[in-house]
């Protein structure tokens, strides 16, 4: 494979699995749901980030990335 990118922006390029739900196996992937069908949920816990910041996060399900993603603002206590 061969990949140029003329563009000003950065980017990256992955190739997810379905077997392991589209979830890329890196250690900068801090914490993910499984693969939810459509009208499920899930839910899961963790403990922030300690340091206060922009956590960004992503659904890496092939096309979703440009659409579902946010911020996890981590705030200092008050
Ligand atoms: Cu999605």
């Amino acid at each position: 494979m061969s990949y140029s990118d003329d563009c000003e922006t950065p980017h990256t390029t992955l190739f997810p699995c379905q077997e392991k739900g589209y979830i890329p196996e890196s250690e900068n992937v801090l914490f993910h749901t499984n693969l939810l069908a459509p009208q499920s949920s899930d839910a899961i816990y963790f403990e922030a980030p300690p340091e206060p910041g922009n956590y960004a996060y992503v659904c890496t399900f092939p096309g979703h990335a440009l659409i579902m993603r946010g911020v996890l603002k981590v705030v200092p206590p008050q």
